[in-house]
C-alpha cells in the first residue's frame, strides 16, 4: 500500500480549492501514518500546508467513531477558546471535509484518511527541550482538560476499549506469556518478574474511578510530549494534537503519560539504561504547569494521587511494549527487531526510578495547588 501512495489523488478527495504540490512523511507517532502535504492556491500560488493522516484501522477499529469524537470535542474546544480567550486561531485543529461532506476520505485501495490544517509556525518535540517548555506543555494539557469539563462525556465513543485499564493490560500480558507467539519468552524473564511484582498497585487508579473516589473526566489519554505544538516564536505550548484517544478517563492518565514521556532523560528505546532516569525537576515543572492549567478543577484525592498516576502510566506503557514484543510486534510501529523490548526496558527503569524518588515526587502537586488556589481566589490569576 505504501509504495503506491498517491497523495495527489488522496488530497483531491477533500473539498479544498487547492492543488497538490508535494509531501513528506513525518515519522513520529507509533500508530498512524502522518504526512505534511503542501497544497497550493492556484490563483495566488500561496502554499497551504496540511497534515494528512492514514488511520491505523487495526488499532482504531471504528475510525468513524474516532472522527465523531474529534469533531465534537474540537467544536466544543473552539467555543470555549472564544469564550475564554477571544479567538481559537492556531489553538485547536481544524479538519477538512471531503467532497462528500464528511471529515475523512476512505477507499479500499487508499485506506482511511483525514486532513487538518498545519498550524503555522509551530514545532513538536520528541523530548522536552527545556524545563520551561515542559511547564508550558503541562499548562496546555491541564487547560485542555479544563475546557472539556462541560463536554457531555456520554456522547463519546470508546475508540479503544479499556485503553488505560491497567488491570486488563496485565491480563493481556499474561495471555501473551502463555501464548509465546513469537518465541521470545526467554528474553524477558527479568522484565516480566519486575512488572508482575507490581500488578496489585496497577489497579489502584481503575479502582478509584470505579468506586467514585476520583471522577471520570474527558481526557486526552495520549499526552506524549510530541502531542503538543509549540509556537516557534514564543515557545508557548499552543495546540494539543493527536486526539484519537479522547475518552472518559482519569485526569491522572493525562498527567502520568506526559511525565512518562517528557520527564525521562532518554529516548523511549534508549539501549543504555544508565542513561534513563525520571528528571525530578522536569516532574516538578510539569506538575506546576498542569495544576496551573486545570485551575481549581482537581480534587484533593486526584492531586494526592498524581505521583501514583505517573508511575502507573509508565508501568502500563512498559507492559504494553513487553506484550507487543512477546506477540511479535503487531501493535506499535517498530524500525528494528527488539525495539519493543528496549522500549519496555526504559519504561520499567523509569518505574524503578520513580519508586526511588516517590518521597520527593509527593508534595509538589499539593504545594502548587495551594499556591495557585490562593492566586485564583484573589483574582491575581484568571
Ligand atoms: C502510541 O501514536 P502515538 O505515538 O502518539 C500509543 C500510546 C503510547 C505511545 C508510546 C493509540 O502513541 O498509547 O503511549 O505510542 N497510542 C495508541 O510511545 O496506542
Ligand atoms: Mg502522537
Amino acid at each position: 500500500m505504501k509504495s503506491s501512495l498517491n497523495m495527489a489523488s488522496i488530497s483531491s478527495h477533500f473539498d479544498l480549492p487547492l492543488v497538490y504540490e508535494s509531501h513528506a512523511e513525518i515519522h513520529s507517532g507509533l500508530i498512524n501514518q502522518t504526512y505534511l502535504v503542501h497544497l497550493i492556491d492556484p490563483a495566488t500560488g500561496e502554499d497551504h500546508p496540511y497534515i494528512f493522516q492514514r488511520i491505523n484501522t487495526n488499532v482504531f477499529r471504528n475510525p468513524y467513531h474516532v472522527m465523531e469524537n474529534i469533531i465534537g470535542v474540537t467544536e466544543h474546544f473552539k467555543s470555549r477558546l472564544i469564550a475564554e480567550e477571544g479567538s481559537w486561531h492556531r489553538r485547536v485543529l481544524s479538519f477538512a471535509l471531503s467532497k462528500e461532506g464528511v471529515p475523512y476520505y476512505e477507499s479500499a485501495e487508499d485506506g482511511f484518511w483525514r486532513a487538518y490544517e498545519f498550524v503555522d509556525k509551530t514545532v513538536a518535540y520528541n523530548a522536552a527541550p527545556s524545563g520551561d517548555r515542559f511547564f508550558q506543555a503541562g499548562k496546555a494539557f491541564g487547560t485542555f482538560q479544563r475546557y472539556l469539563t462541560d463536554y457531555d462525556a456520554t456522547t463519546l465513543h470508546e475508540t479503544i476499549p479499556n485503553f488505560h485499564n491497567t488491570v486488563t493490560r496485565f491480563e493481556a500480558l499474561k495471555t501473551a506469556v502463555q501464548e509465546n507467539r513469537a518465541g521470545r519468552l526467554n528474553d524477558v524473564q527479568r522484565e516480566l518478574n519486575f512488572a508482575l511484582a507490581r500488578e496489585a498497585d496497577a489497579g489502584l487508579i481503575v479502582k478509584a474511578l470505579e468506586s467514585g473516589e476520583i471522577p471520570y473526566r474527558v481526557t486526552h489519554n495520549d499526552t506524549k510530549i510530541n502531542n503538543v505544538l509549540f509556537d516557534v516564536d514564543t515557545d508557548e505550548a499552543i495546540c494539543v494534537i493527536d486526539l484519537d484517544t479522547i475518552m472518559p478517563g482519569a485526569a491522572l492518565y493525562d498527567f502520568g503519560d506526559a511525565i512518562r514521556s517528557g520527564a525521562s532523560t532518554a529516548a523511549e528505546d534508549e539501549p543504555n539504561l544508565d542513561n534513563v532516569e525520571m528528571n525530578l525537576n522536569m516532574y516538578r515543572l510539569f506538575t506546576k504547569g498542569f495544576i496551573k492549567g486545570t485551575h481549581t478543577l482537581l480534587s484533593e484525592k486526584e492531586i494526592m494521587m498524581m505521583p501514583l498516576g505517573a508511575k502507573t502510566m509508565t508501568l502500563e506503557c512498559g507492559i504494553r511494549f513487553l506484550t507487543d514484543y512477546l506477540n511479535g510486534d503487531t501493535y506499535f510501529h517498530t524500525d528494528y527487531s527488539g525495539q519493543n523490548l528496549l522500549r519496555a526496558r526504559t519504561q520499567l527503569k523509569l518505574v524503578a526510578d520513580m519508586e526511588a524518588k516517590m518521597g520527593q515526587m509527593k508534595g509538589y502537586a499539593e504545594q502548587y495547588s495551594e499556591q495557585y488556589a490562593t492566586r485564583f481566589a484573589s483574582g491575581e490569576l484568571k
